[in-house]
């Protein structure tokens, strides 16, 4: 599923693109489902939280913190083998699902997310063991919004990170301190899922298209990983069934 070259790419550039993890139809199923669920994370949520409106008015929460807590399909989505074996040649370990967030943006209207590094959040040890696999449920490019990478900043350390003006949500580097020659573009397939390091600079603009672009992020670790921020201490690895959810299905059929 993930060739010689993709993972050169992922240990020289700290991001790569991988097409055709999922199937469409698994990408659309999932995108339909996100904006069930998020009609009731919209409702529960307070003003700060909603950032984005589509055409019609209506409100969208700018992200479904936790979606494996809150759809079954959600979790059989995330842990399917395809998606963790990638993984497993990523770290050369068994990944644990660590956290979950989809992220929304409506056609002309989804907002940016400033450049970050996940592990200033996450704080864990040792980073090459964390890592993000961003599954596109809608066909994605530079028009509604791809992830942008600063190739090669996973290997520079973390950069301080400050609340941007009007957004306290949104922390992100001194602009100054990014090198915008090293960008890249991460445009991807609905199916498709583009894998960076934890300490991998990354953002995404606005959506200017008439699309949806919403985009699944998982966060990933291996068991040796520690954390000095609380992050692991709800992961989805330690809910009581997961052993039991990525166990493979044996068919009875033939016995
Ligand atoms: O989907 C986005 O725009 C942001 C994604 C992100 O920051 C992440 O997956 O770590």
């Amino acid at each position: 599923m993930i060739s010689a070259e993709q993972l050169a790419h992922f240990r020289e550039n700290g991001w790569v693109v991988v097409e055709g993890v999922f199937t469409a139809d698994e990408a659309d199923e999932i995108a339909a489902i996100a904006l069930e669920v998020s009609h009731t994370v919209a409702n529960t949520r307070d003003d700060g939280y909603y950032l984005d409106r589509s055409e019609d008015g209506q409100v969208w929460p700018r992200k479904i913190d936790y979606p494996f807590s809150r759809h079954p399909a959600f979790r059989k989505f995330v842990l399917d083998p395809r998606l963790r074996d990638i993984l497993k040649r990523l770290t050369g370990d068994e990944p644990l699902l660590c956290t979950d967030q989809i992220f929304l943006k409506p056609p002309r209207f989804g907002s940016a997310k400033p450049y970050h590094q996940d592990n200033f959040y996450f704080q864990c040890t040792p980073s090459d063991h964390v890592i993000t696999a961003w599954i596109a449920l809608d066909d994605v490019d530079e028009e509604n919004g791809c992830l942008r990478y600063i190739s090669g900043s996973h290997r520079n350390g973390i950069l301080p990170h400050r609340e941007m003006p009007g957004e306290s949500y949104n922390l992100a580097p001194d602009p100054a301190d990014i090198d915008m020659s090293r960008e890249a573009l991460a445009p991807v397939r609905k199916g498709g899922v583009v894998f960076h390091h934890s300490e991998t600079l990354h953002t995404s603009h606005r959506n200017t298209s008439d699309r949806w672009r919403r985009g699944y992020a998982t966060h990933w670790v291996t068991a040796d990983v520690v954390s000095e921020s609380g992050v692991l201490d709800n992961a989805c690895f330690k809910h009581d069934d997961y052993r039991e959810l990525i166990a493979p299905t044996v068919s009875t059929e033939n016995r």
